[in-house]
């Protein structure tokens, strides 16, 4: 393997540009070729074992080598691999998908447009978003307030949506007609406020920025529940009721990006769920899935539902892949499989607990400012100074330390800055939450080992 594996690395530095990556990193070091996975499991082109503590890009909720999965595909593919539902048809899968969404999504979620992914879905959300209000006779209602280190995806709107100033950076972005507040980041921005005085505080930036635009201007707030890749930030428990309150009482729309906290990730089906609000729109992608086959799609509520089909002339907007029969099959047994298998109740009553008790021990370590999470989802401050909550100095350096020795001690954990993150399949069992919380720890050691041995000398 290693001679083929060679080549192979060479043949990606010569040809493919990746993702969110620094590609003369990478070909310095070699691309990691992943070549198989099998429950929560992956193995590289070496033959190592890695602990995927991700669910690849959080995505893979009912875990690898799902025959069931592979085989809807191909029975699908057999039957029809492909029509659209441009111009009047559509295919019984989508249809099917459609229903089993509207049965799972809060009651008064009903309708579904389906894209291709998380990015294409906020796109989409921008769109109808504005199509929306322009039903209403009121086009001038256009501004999507979002927030600072929000991800909604990759694409003009999604980055733009996103509050992440290093992807605007790329592409002059934002786009006009989105801007920014604070995120709800208590341990990094909260100082010695009180985390729920805080919540409070920065949920009120809404009303501020609405009266500021006008409230003639403002369309939509976008949100995740939980901000996934900007490091898990779990907003505090007064944060999402004001939120609310603030959007009922100035008659803007709720945005929920689903993409990550969707299918089971919080022990709810939805982030919305979770927290107890009532979204206009809610994006979803990766889960819906799991990954098998690429799949998004944008749930709309029934009273802008209503507006959209009764009031919206015909909707210029489409993706050749909307509601492809393939991917729906496969989304529509991956659902089948999180149903019957219990796998929301699963994160709620038992795996998402008992990964939740483990993670916290971790809080005990040197290391370790702040351990937080949620059902499946988790993550871990690293920091110089516990009390005053200081980081080390090299922005993100101990972080990356942090994955690498994950990675060599067999587990896959994301690094964000010096925040690290997990997110592993729904299936995890409790003896792979114990290897996850144990390889975690020795990599914790190996990172302050690391530390002491002056990896951060320079800075
Ligand atoms: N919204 C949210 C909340 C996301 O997390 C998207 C939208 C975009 O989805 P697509 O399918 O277009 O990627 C996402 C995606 C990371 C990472 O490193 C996170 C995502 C994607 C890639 C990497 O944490 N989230």
């Amino acid at each position: 393997m290693t001679e083929q594996l060679t080549q192979l690395q060479s043949l990606d530095e010569k040809h493919h540009i990746h993702p969110f990556t620094d590609q003369g990193d990478l070909n310095d070091r070699g691309t990691r070729v992943i070549t198989r996975a099998e429950g929560v499991y992956l193995w590289d082109a070496h033959g190592h074992k890695l602990l995927d503590g991700m669910a690849g890009l959080w995505c893979v909720n009912v875990g690898y080598g799902r025959k069931e999965l592979a085989q809807t595909a191909y029975d699908q593919m057999m039957e029809l691999p492909y029509y659209n539902s441009f111009f009047q048809c559509t295919t019984p899968p989508t249809i099917k998908l459609a229903e089993k969404l509207a049965e799972l999504a809060p009651e008064h979620i009903n309708n579904v447009f389906f894209t291709g992914s998380g990015s294409d879905s906020n796109d989409t959300i921008l769109r109808l978003v504005r199509h929306y209000w322009a039903c209403r006779g009121e086009p001038m209602k256009s501004v999507i307030i979002s927030r600072k280190n929000g991800y909604h995806g990759s694409t003009v709107a999604g980055a733009s949506l996103g509050g992440m100033t290093w992807m605007h950076e790329q592409g002059n972005l934002p786009i006009p007609g989105i801007v920014h507040i604070d995120q709800p980041y208590w341990f990094g921005e909260g100082g010695d406020e009180d985390p729920n005085e805080f919540g409070l505080r920065v949920a009120r930036q809404l009303e501020e920025k609405i009266l500021d635009l006008s409230v003639d201007r403002v369309a939509a707030f976008i949100a995740e529940p939980i901000q996934g890749a900007g490091g898990v930030i779990i907003p505090p428990e007064t944060y999402w009721p004001e939120i609310q309150r603030i959007c009922d009482k100035y008659g803007i729309l709720l945005i929920s990006d689903e993409v990550i906290c969707g299918f089971g990730r919080t022990g709810k089906w939805f982030g919305a769920d979770y927290f107890g609000v009532k979204p206009d729109f809610m994006p979803i992608a990766k889960g819906l899935s799991s990954g098998y086959l690429p799949i998004g799609g944008v749930m709309i509520s029934d009273r802008v539902a209503d507006v959209l089909k009764n009031d919206g002339g015909e909707l210029a907007h489409g993706y050749t892949y909307s509601g492809h029969p393939a991917a729906a099959a496969v989304a529509l047994k991956n659902l089948q499989i999180i149903q019957d298998e219990k796998l929301v109740e699963r994160v709620e009553q038992d795996i998402g607990p008992y990964l939740q008790k483990r993670w916290r021990e971790l809080g005990d370590h040197p290391l370790v400012g702040e351990v937080r999470g949620v059902g499946l989802i988790g993550a871990l401050e690293l920091v110089k100074d516990k009390a005053k909550r200081e980081r080390h100095p090299g922005n993100g350096k101990v972080g990356t330390l942090c994955r690498d020795a994950c990675t060599a001690n067999g587990l896959v954990m994301r690094a964000t800055g010096d925040t690290m993150l997990v997110s592993p399949p729904l299936v995890i069992t409790h003896e792979q939450v114990d290897e996850l919380v144990e390889k975690a720890r020795k990599a914790l050691d190996d990172t302050l080992q690391a530390i002491e041995d002056g990896a951060l000398a320079e800075d």
